[in-house]
């Protein structure tokens, strides 16, 4: 899993407001509305709820440490989405009993390895990763005007794609996996095709394979080109979670509006309404 860094973390915060403009233009749905959509929830009870729910994000200084700005950007994300949201004044342990002495009703961290939530009286525990997968296959879904019966190649098979890879067989999609460990691909596949009884599900044995006649993709891997620039033009979607972005910025320009991309807003948010479900 990609370690985020400042320079991925600090734009993020001025530029919320002109991200949640551009997903309205291409899918219909605000930053909220395509979480809400991801978990089959009425936004307007999700808005009425979150008023009276405070979610603490904890700084955790274990492993790598801190990354400047990240604790502070999810914040500034939970609260552009109208929950009450503070960063803990102290990290780690101390952090985390603060929020609990502070009667929070959620507390949001990360380590090196997993990015949490976890809803203090539930207990409900929601992995980035999950959330991730499945948010931004439900923003692909509205940018087609939805995916059923449609082609649809999952580049990368990990903990990403294989939530994204599970949303999308929900929806109804063709889904055709790819990853350039051929075992990831296999095993993926096993996986889902025990789960959903079977469906049709290809794997694909390289990229040109894997795009060529697939119009929609979910790119979730840690490349920062997994899709050459001549495969683009075939394509009428993409959604890409994969940090750093899989394409180039030249194919960014041609595929302009019809390709969704971030490094922590949306699963956030696909958090963040999970923890009010
Ligand atoms: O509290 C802090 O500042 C640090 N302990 C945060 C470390 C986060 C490490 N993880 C990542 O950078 C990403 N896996 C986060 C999610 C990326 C979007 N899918």
């Amino acid at each position: 899993m990609t370690r985020l860094t400042n320079n991925d973390v600090s734009p993020i915060s001025s530029h919320l407001k002109e991200y949640d403009q551009k997903l309205c233009t291409m899918t219909d749905h605000t930053l909220l509305g395509i979480a809400c959509h991801a978990y089959g929830v009425d936004e307007k009870k999700i808005k009425q709820a979150m008023k009276f729910f405070d979610i603490q994000v904890v700084p955790i200084t274990a492993g790598q440490g801190i990354i400047t700005d990240f604790s502070e950007t999810v914040c500034v994300i939970l609260k552009f989405l109208g929950f009450n949201a503070a960063v803990t004044p102290e990290p780690d342990v101390n952090g985390l009993c603060l929020a609990y002495e502070n009667k929070a009703d959620a507390v949001m961290m990360a380590d090196d390895f997993r990015f949490i939530a976890i809803n203090l009286h539930t207990r409900k525990v929601t992995d980035n990763s999950d959330a991730t997968g499945l948010v931004f296959a439900s923003a692909l879904d509205l940018l087609a005007n939805g995916l059923k019966d449609k082609k649809t190649t999952v580049l990368g098979c990990g903990p990403v794609g294989e939530s994204a890879a599970r949303n999308l067989l929900s929806s109804g999609a063709k889904v055709s996996l790819f990853d350039p460990d051929q075992t990831a691909a296999c095993s993926l596949e096993k996986k889902l095709a025990a789960e959903f009884k079977n469906p049709k599900i290809l794997i694909e044995k390289d990229i040109h394979a894997a795009l060529s006649g697939n119009p929609f993709v979910l790119e979730a891997t840690p490349s920062n080109l997994s899709i050459p620039d001549e495969l683009i033009s075939g394509l009428k979607g993409m959604a890409a979670p994969g940090v750093p972005l899989g394409i180039s910025q030249n194919a960014a320009r041609v595929l302009k509006d019809r390709f969704i991309h971030d490094k922590l807003e949306l699963g956030v948010a696909a958090m963040a309404v999970s923890l009010l479900l």
